[in-house]
């Protein structure tokens, strides 16, 4: 296949945003099959893996992994079937309610692990094939919110602007909402390095992570109170004429606005709103003005809210304010989730968009996206649904109702807020075709479930955090009766009469996805297999220059062969910002409260995130051995006021109550955690689901809902008593003291 002289193929993790490189070698006793080598020279980790890399290969032989398609029979029951059965079960499951409810009655939810083959091939397929506005994915879940807010500002979204290998090298760095200890590990080297260089580290986090450990300072604001928080810190950078005006005059558009906004929030309105208290807040303007450069790096804290783009528009107002933006070793970014979360999001799998970072709406891209497809342009559907509304319209016996869903890489059963009810929308679908690597607690539900090939038995390119487009190597055969997302697509458009246009050979869809980004924001048309083979990856935007075209493709004599290929661009904006007059845009933005506060019957913030040893809906890491040891089940981390007050003990079953639905878990007792907050993990499906209790209210820009605050009541399983709720409400009114002097 593509291994090199030891037998050893170079490719990468199959799970978050770093994209871990390693190595993967045949060895006959090792889970999967495969040994996991060291790849040192791969910049991004230099070899280093964490828990979930590491044993990755286990999923591929999992004994619960689908090796064989299934269908719902008579009985009600999931049954074996053959590939053909199953195919068209689907193809009539997808055409049937399209004839009897129109094109949008079917709806396709995908995933931020895909591949950028997968998702442009899904995009083109809902499009196209199913002719249907109604598509979205889980990457609206996940850094919609920094996209929204990047795009207003600097014209475009890529997470990272600059290469990780940057932050070693600046002077401060403002990590919000963000722990890279738990969900990057090899990431948190960057930060050691930056302090080991001189420079400090920021920690804005209601808990104490074991990032927050590492800081220079740490604050542990209220959750949900990031807006007030950034735009304290850019009254008090006025106030104490920290601003950059040369850069503003230079470089932005929109300051006074900005400005005026900011003016409006007093340190001592921002210390009562935040719980963070003045002079942290100097503090904080102080280390990142004294450096010459610095960074604001947010990921899902501040941005899985119900004003998540507002939030980190904030924080961008302040990068610019202070000359920190489109600068060497300084700038905003936004550190992206899921394995493919920043391609994910560019090739069409977005309900608003085109390959290429193209708008659906606009009526250029559609043109040029077409030309490529070779359909009329008016063929194409409108924007659909965002991911939440989009599940919430599964089965709805209305006009606009989605009555038939494909559901491709993502397990919104646990993963989705209200998740009961998300649950509910996709039971009562006519029809539900889920394609998977196991039989996840979504696929349950399904009428068909197509089990696919993994990460390790197939080819395709993914974008990770910084922009840098990699290549997975396929390192392993794949059981029998698995295939791949594209051989499914291609079986399924042949089916519904669409003989051409959906290949199953990766680097040919790579081939047309260049075209179809070719000068789009994230232009991939100078980026080949090759290239990213030789390069270590290649960072987008890269288009194509001429001369490499006609040099490469026909060996024209006449082509200007000594001009160079389009190196990529590691680094954006130090010229000019992506917007049509060059300017970077501030946003005038003012603070909200959260969609929900607390009350005297939900008196208790709850937050969700993640741990080190589960990722996401827990659907594959679930599956080994190790990682349940190291993370075995849920659990509500409270601080010990707030379980004194309770009369809880370590370990005992505590219910998280709030207005959608109650989660059960046992507590974990810790001084880690702000009084007023309780903390669970969302990996887990049952009683300790997290999502049962989350608020669906949704960002009205980026349409992200509110993951990271929500009222609810905490309450003892064994000896509920009219008095526990009344005493919580004393516990929390001290909590800022108690978390912010704790330590
Ligand atoms: N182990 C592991 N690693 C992962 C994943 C995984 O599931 N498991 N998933 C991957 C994906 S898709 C993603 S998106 C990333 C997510 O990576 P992170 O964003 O680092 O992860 P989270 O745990 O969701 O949230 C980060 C922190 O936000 C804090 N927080 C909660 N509420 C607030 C708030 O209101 N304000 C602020 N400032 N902070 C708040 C939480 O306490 C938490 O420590 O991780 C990726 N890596
Ligand atoms: N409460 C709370 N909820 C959250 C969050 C939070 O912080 N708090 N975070 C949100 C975020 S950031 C995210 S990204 C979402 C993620 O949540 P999900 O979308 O549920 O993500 P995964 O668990 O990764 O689901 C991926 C599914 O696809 C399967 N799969 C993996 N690779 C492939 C493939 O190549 N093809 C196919 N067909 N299937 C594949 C896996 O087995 C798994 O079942 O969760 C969101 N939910
Ligand atoms: S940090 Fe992310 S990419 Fe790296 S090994 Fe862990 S899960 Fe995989
Ligand atoms: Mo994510």
């Amino acid at each position: 296949m593509n291994a090199d002289s030891t037998g050893t193929t170079q490719t990468h993790c199959p799970y978050c945003a770093l994209q871990c490189g390693m190595g993967l070698r045949p060895e006959a006793g090792e889970p999967g099959g495969l040994r996991v080598v060291e790849r040192t020279a791969f910049p991004v980790n230099r070899g280093a893996l964490c828990g979930k890399g590491r044993t990755a290969p286990a999923v591929l032989s999992s004994r619960v992994r689908l090796t064989e398609p299934l269908i719902r029979r008579a009985s009600g029951r999931l049954e074996p079937a053959t590939w053909e059965e199953a195919l068209d079960r689907v193809a009539e499951g997808l055409a049937g309610t399209r004839e009897r409810h129109g094109a949008d009655a079917v709806g396709v939810f995908g995933g931020g692990g895909l591949t950028n083959e997968k998702a442009y091939t899904l995009g083109k397929f809902a499009r196209l094939v199913l002719n249907t506005s109604q598509i979205d994915y889980n990457g609206r879940f996940c850094m919609s919110s920094a996209a929204a807010a990047g795009t207003k500002a600097f014209g475009v979204d890529r997470g990272l602007p600059f290469p990780l290998a940057d932050i070693p090298r600046t002077g401060c760095v403002i990590l919000v909402g963000s722990n890279p200890a738990d969900t990057m590990p090899p990431a948190l080297r960057y930060f050691t390095e930056l302090k080991e260089n001189g420079g400090t580290l920021i920690v804005i986090d209601p808990r104490r992570t074991r990032t927050a450990e590492q800081a220079d300072l740490h604050l542990a604001p209220r959750p949900g109170t990031d807006l007030a928080l950034a735009l304290g810190l850019l009254h008090l950078v006025v106030a104490e004429g920290r601003t950059d005006e040369e850069f503003i005059a230079a470089r932005t558009s929109g300051w006074p606005e900005a400005r005026a906004a900011a003016m409006a929030h007093w340190p001592e309105l921002v210390e009562r709103i935040t719980g963070v208290p003045v002079p942290q807040l100097r503090r904080v303007v102080q280390m990142f003005c004294d450096a010459d450069t610095s960074m604001v790096l947010t990921a899902r804290g501040p941005e899985q809210q119900a004003k998540g783009t507002d939030t980190v528009g904030a924080w961008i107002n302040l990068c610019l304010a202070t000359g920190r933006a489109g600068r060497p070793l300084s700038g905003y970014g936004c550190l992206t989730g899921q394995g493919n979360g920043q391609g994910g999001r560019e090739h069409g799998q977005k309900a608003d968009q085109l390959p290429g970072y193209r708008m659906l709406a606009d009526a250029a891209a559609r043109a040029h996206v077409a030309g490529v497809w070779g359909v009329d342009p008016d063929s194409l559907p409108a924007p659909g649904r965002s991911a939440y509304e989009l599940l919430d319209a599964l089965g709805r016996d209305t006009p606009d109702g989605v009555r038939a869903l494909l559901l491709m890489a993502s397990n919104p059963v646990v993963s989705a807020p209200r998740a009961a009810h998300v649950e509910e929308r996709m039971r009562s679908l006519d029809f539900l075709a889920v394609c998977d690597v196991v039989l996840s607690e979504s696929a349950l539900l399904a009428d068909v479930v197509l089990p696919v090939t993994q990460w390790a038995e197939e080819t395709g390119t993914m974008t990770n955090l910084e922009g840098r487009v990699l290549l997975r190597q396929q390192a392993a055969q794949p059981p029998a009766e698995c295939r791949s997302d594209l051989v499914v697509m291609h079986e399924l458009a042949a089916r519904l009469g669409w003989d051409k246009g959906f290949p199953t050979d990766p680097e040919e869809i790579f081939e047309e996805l260049r075209r179809a980004s070719a000068g789009g924001k994230a232009d991939y048309s100078g980026i080949t297999y090759r290239r990213i083979r030789e390069e270590d990856g290649v960072f987008w935007p890269c288009p194509e220059t001429p001369a490499h075209r006609d040099g490469e493709a026909s060996g024209d004599p006449s082509a200007d062969h000594s001009a160079a290929p389009h190196p990529g661009t590691p680094r954006m904006f130090l010229d000019r910002f992506h917007t049509p007059d060059g300017r970077a845009r501030f946003v005038p933005v003012t603070h909200r409260p959260a969609a929900e506060e607390p009350t005297g019957e939900y008196p208790v913030l709850l937050t969700t995130g993640r741990v080190l040893a589960q990722y996401q809906s827990g659907a594959q890491t679930r599956l080994v051995d190790e990682l349940n040891k190291a993370a075995p089940g849920p659990f509500v981390q409270l601080h010990p006021q707030l379980a004194e007050r309770l009369g809880a003990v370590e370990g005992e079953e505590l219910a998280v109550i709030s207005r959608r639905g109650r989660a059960v878990a046992p507590a974990r007792i810790s001084r880690d955690i702000r009084p007023d907050t309780v903390f669970m993990p969302f990996h887990w499906p049952g009683a300790g689901r997290a999502n049962t209790v989350t608020n669906p209210a949704l960002d009205p820009t980026s349409r992200m809902p509110e993951f990271k605050v929500c009222a609810v009541r905490v309450e003892r399983v064994s000896a509920v008593t009219a008095e526990a709720g009344l005493s919580v409400q004393s516990a929390v009114s001290g909590a800022d003291s108690a978390v912010t002097h704790a330590r």
